[in-house]
């Protein structure tokens, strides 16, 4: 089926009046075991916009893998995790150890699972947290020991990027929508490559979803661009709002500390992966005294030691599909409370399970105390697979959904549109170094 902004806006609309919230009287499954008899795994492509990074643009779909998880109970239990290819093969490999286990007993196999992929461990614990919740009638948060707080906040996420409309980009063959010109554009935020255009977007930003925070995606524009960006934008805000900014190790050392001197002027909240690897951070770090980040050089639990001791960040920017699900974030989160780093949440793009997944690990992390990054503000109104609309963001917060489990139902006619894009687009694994070739024909992830 072929879809553009107007059909994902209507059939949306169309969702949510027809949407029945079920009560989680769930008193007959009680007893059951929750024994997981199946597990669906479907491969979803949704729309994106050109926004860029050091990797280069995004392509024309961003993919997901969707659980579904079936038990004896009757109880479906559902979860997001990373798209592509790979990963699909890593959750059909592992689905095969978790058949016939119990849905609460997660842990479990979480050694098992998280050998073949973090990622697809993630998932899947989603989808047995969330049947647990249906079947005891709790949200996602109280089974994990919280809520501790209701509310989250995330941060402005700015990128660069080109019109949705771009004529080489629309010109993309694995575009198999009927996105187009004008109002048939994905969206109508334009181009944006100059630090005016930035400050417009992050004034809209503010605006439309009330963030505090703002981070601006570098790594895409002569450094000094970028550093004008970030002033612009400290200007606008008067010096009032914190910002980040995140070059994705883009950025040579030299670059990074004369750049990094600068940034003492505004009102830094951290310098985010301007270098690649623990050692090369931990010059900066030393030489600067700013306070670092990292979604890059500590990713993932045998990180931390050498962490420790080459001191590289002040930050970690955890990710639960990345460190091997909520329970696993739930230990990042006591482990930078004892070393003393502060944590916030990573994003790349995601749908609405995923959204809602990230909601509850700010509800149930004590030491998550920083606006997290999200990506959902660009993913397309309507686009989501969950029922009804994208779920809402006020004054930069998000509040924890209301159901049983992760609170949130899949649409499954939604479901079946993404699938039927992902089959189509022929798009199997990220590659935003092949969509800005199509700008730039020799482009390359250079330093600067
Ligand atoms: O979506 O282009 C992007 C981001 O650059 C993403 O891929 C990064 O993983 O958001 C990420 C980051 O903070 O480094
Ligand atoms: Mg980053």
């Amino acid at each position: 089926m072929q879809m553009h902004r107007r059909d994902w806006l209507r059939l949306a609309a169309s969702a949510a009046m027809g949407a029945v919230s079920s009560p989680a009287g769930f008193a007959a499954e009680k007893n059951s075991a929750l024994t997981i008899t199946r597990v669906k795994i479907t491969p979803i492509a949704l729309p994106d916009p050109p926004l860029l990074a050091a990797s280069g643009c995004h392509g024309p779909y961003f993919l997901r893998n969707i659980v579904e998880l079936h038990t004896d109970a009757g109880i479906v239990g559902i979860g997001e995790t990373k798209g592509g290819q790979r990963r699909t093969e890593a959750l059909e490999k592992a689905k095969k150890l978790v058949i016939g286990q119990n849905a609460f007993a997660y842990r479990s196999f979480a050694n098992a699972v998280t050998a073949i992929d973090p990622a697809a461990y993630a998932g899947l614990e989603l989808a047995c947290l969330d049947a647990c919740g249906k079947a005891t009638g709790r949200r996602l948060c109280e089974l994990l020991g919280g809520p501790v707080r209701e509310s989250v906040e995330f941060a402005a996420y700015l990128f660069y990027r080109y019109a949705a409309d771009h004529p080489t980009l629309l010109a993309d063959k694995r575009i198999v929508d009927q996105r187009g010109k004008g109002d048939r554009a994905l969206d109508d935020w334009g181009e944006v490559r100059s630090p005016e255009a930035m400050v417009k977007m992050a004034d809209r930003f503010r605006k439309q979803w009330g963030f505090r925070v703002m981070k601006l995606k570098a790594g895409v524009l002569p450094p000094d661009v970028e550093w004008e960006t970030l002033k612009a934008m400290n200007d606008h805000f008067k010096g009032q709002l914190p910002l980040r900014i995140d070059p994705n190790a883009r950025w040579t050392l030299a670059t990074a500390l004369r750049i990094g001197k600068k940034l003492r002027n505004v009102n830094l909240e951290y310098y985010e992966d301007p270098v690649r690897g623990q050692e090369t951070m931990a010059q900066v770090r030393k030489t600067l005294r700013l306070p670092m980040s990292t979604n890059m050089c500590v990713t993932r639990f045998s990180h931390v030691p050498s962490a420790l001791k080459i001191e590289p960040i002040d930050v970690v920017l955890g990710d639960h599909h990345g460190w091997g699900g909520i329970t696993a974030f739930q230990e990042l989160g006591r482990i930078c409370q004892t070393v003393g780093w502060k944590l916030g949440q990573h994003s790349n793009n995601h749908a609405g399970i995923t959204m809602a997944a990230m909601i509850h690990v700010g509800a149930v992390t004590p030491h998550l105390t920083l606006a997290s990054d999200t990506h959902y503000p660009w993913l397309i109104q309507g686009a989501d697979i969950i029922e009804g609309d994208n779920l809402p963001i006020k004054d930069g917060h998000m509040q924890v959904p209301k159901g049983a489990g992760i609170g949130v139902k899949l649409d499954k006619e939604k479901l079946a549109r993404a699938h039927e894009t992902y089959q189509k687009c022929g798009m199997r694994e990220r590659d935003d170094a092949r969509t800005m070739r199509m700008l730039v024909p020799d482009w390359k992830r250079t330093l600067y």
